[in-house]
């Protein structure tokens, strides 16, 4: 499968804000650095390698401005300045029919990422790769940890005003970016705390957990997961977040909250091959891929080669 002409806009997102570890900035660079510009050349991307986004200066004039009100979502003021900025550029991106692959940083970049999706194509359908949920309101979440919120700060029946979240003004203002719930899908979760489950109850999220995995095989889960974002409307473009902790800590131990009992190797790199078979896929994520919490594990070489896959590798 070959992409002639296609062109790839290479966005890297180094955040780090949105969980308490160190290393989550590296992962980009580890990616890179793993030969990813000369693959997706060779399928025939035209890749634009954008320099990394730097969060570091971004969030420092943002820490000054920092606000008093605690919404127990920990540096708040950070991952919304750094999320604007992503998501700008995202949309920038899309808007001039290039394909985003965002690099990252830990998960709360979603929130950048999709807002500019959705303001860009408003259709887009979701498939959400993850041992976690990551739909905790600042309020329902436990750890304060923004990783943990992407998904709820993206949908109006969970979060209906984000200017209650410092640094979260600007999802306010203009377009509103939502996320209607029935536009998602999850995959390979394992790990949902009592609100989470809550909400994917009340709102219908489709979700694919393990047991689903188990019981129906990764086959006929992802032609489900499909089948739920595409039939109604063949045509939308689909938007993959992939975290690498939905992979077994077996293969992908370098990540701040590994679960046991994921994806395993095949079913992983599945995952992004059969979403690409759609036709559809329109942009790409992968994130929390942290090497210091694991040096010298295949982490990376995974990383590197589910990017691959979702931009259109396949095995023959
Ligand atoms: N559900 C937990 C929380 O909200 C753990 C979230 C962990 N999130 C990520 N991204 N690693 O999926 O704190
Ligand atoms: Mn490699
Ligand atoms: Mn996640
Ligand atoms: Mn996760």
């Amino acid at each position: 499968q070959t992409n002639p002409g296609a062109s790839d806009s290479e966005v890297n997102a180094p955040m780090t804000f949105g969980q308490p570890f160190v290393g989550t900035d590296s992962g980009p660079k580890l990616i890179r650095e793993h030969g990813l510009l000369k693959n997706l050349s060779s399928l025939g991307w035209r890749v634009e390698d954008h320099p990394d986004l730097d969060f570091a200066t971004i969030c420092s004039r943002a820490d000054a401005e920092k606000s008093t009100r605690d919404p127990n979502a920990k540096h708040s003021q950070l991952v919304g300045a750094g999320t604007k900025v992503l998501a700008d550029l995202v949309e920038d991106k899309l808007s001039t029919g290039r394909f985003p692959l965002i690099l990252g940083g830990d998960h709360s970049i979603g929130i950048g990422s999709l807002s500019g999706i959705l303001r860009a194509r408003p259709e887009t359908g979701v498939i959400w790769v993850d041992a976690h949920a990551d739909l905790n309101t600042p309020s329902s979440s436990e750890s304060g940890n923004m990783h943990g919120m992407p998904l709820a700060l993206l949908m109006a029946e969970l979060v209906p005003d984000r200017r209650v979240i410092p640094g979260f003004e600007w999802m306010e203002e203009g377009i509103k970016p939502f996320l209607s719930p029935d536009s998602l899908v999850y995959v390979g979760l394992r790990d949902v705390d009592k609100m989470e489950r809550q909400y994917i109850k009340e709102l219908g999220i489709k979700a694919f957990t393990m047991y689903d995995i188990d019981h129906l095989g990764i086959g006929r889960v992802m032609e489900m997961a499909l089948s739920h974002l595409l039939d109604r409307a063949p045509d939308r473009p689909l938007h993959i977040s992939y975290d690498i902790d939905a992979v077994d800590p077996m293969y992908a131990p370098a990540t701040g909250t590994a679960v046991r009992g994921g994806l395993t190797w095949r079913e992983a790199h599945f995952v992004a091959e059969h979403v690409v078979r759609s036709g559809n896929l329109a942009s790409a994520e992968i994130v929390e891929v942290n090497e210091s919490l694991s040096p010298g594990s295949e982490t990376v070489e995974l990383g590197h080669q589910l990017v691959t896959a979702m931009l259109g590798e396949a095995i023959l």
